[in-house]
């Protein structure tokens, strides 16, 4: 059997930048041997685990987005996380009910939602959307709900707006009786992320925007554990008796 290996240049060039900043972190660190070795069994545990999305995702990603969407216009992105899951089902008609228990637990969502670039309306996106129930869990990984619960895909309509009816999510906690836990709590931080929505869009000659939407007067939005939060993707939640209702607006970045 002959093997094919390719080098590549990004690969190389980014594990000498890793190394050059190692060097330096270290020397300011100053670990000793057995730092270093009970790094490297909880690193075991982590990757046992199956967590290593869940902490990288908590306490990376946000970094990486920032580095790369300082200062440019257009919806700020936020965490893709750990629980997206592709392909969800299609909703076809309008308003988009999202796919749910009957007598689903939890207060009833209306939510208003316009795409645009800036150009203008940006009818027929592609809408991904997820969030966790009233449980604080989501379908597919940590909820016994039917695979896909609160999740669904649609397209904009000719305004580039959409209506979804669905469940206010509530705050998430993340796992604390693991590797992430361990950390989360050693590093004297809490386990919560605000209440949130995530979404997708996908248009031919835009930039897919990944970003999630959050909820004024929450308690979490200062401190979210996994730093998710933009003030420009923080709606208001507005009371109408039997259902509360929440609207925002998205402008996508042209490629
Ligand atoms: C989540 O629900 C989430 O959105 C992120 C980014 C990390 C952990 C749990
Ligand atoms: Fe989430």
């Amino acid at each position: 059997m002959s093997e094919t290996v390719t080098k590549n240049e990004r690969v190389l060039n980014a594990y000498e930048g890793f190394v050059k900043h190692l060097k330096n972190f270290l020397d300011e660190q100053q670990f000793n041997h057995e730092e270093y070795t009970n790094f490297v069994k909880w690193a075991d545990r982590l990757g046992r685990s199956g967590e290593i999305p869940l902490f990288l995702d908590v306490f990376v990603e946000t970094h990486v987005l920032e580095a790369k969407y300082k200062d440019s216009p257009g919806t700020e992105p936020s965490l893709l996380g750990p629980y997206y899951a592709e392909n969800p089902p299609l909703l076809e008609e309008a308003p988009f009910v999202m796919p749910q228990r009957e007598n689903e637990p939890g207060d009833k969502l209306v939510f208003f939602g316009n795409v645009s670039s800036i150009n203008g309306p940006l009818s027929n996106t592609k809408v991904e959307w997820w969030q966790d129930d009233a449980d604080g869990l989501y379908s597919n990984f940590d909820s016994t709900a039917p695979d896909f619960n609160l999740r669904g895909q649609f397209r904009t309509d000719e305004n580039g707006d959409f209506e979804v009816h669905a469940i206010v999510p509530i705050p998430y906690q993340i796992p604390t009786n693991g590797p992430t836990g361990e950390f989360t709590f050693a590093a004297g931080y809490h386990a919560y992320r605000p209440a949130h929505i995530h979404i997708k869009f996908e248009h031919e000659g835009q930039e897919t925007l990944i970003t999630q939407v959050f909820f004024e007067g929450d308690e979490w939005l200062e401190t979210d554990v996994a730093g998710g939060v933009r003030e420009s993707l923080t709606s208001t939640l507005i009371d109408k008796g039997d259902h509360k209702e929440a609207s925002l607006n998205f402008v996508m970045r042209t490629e």
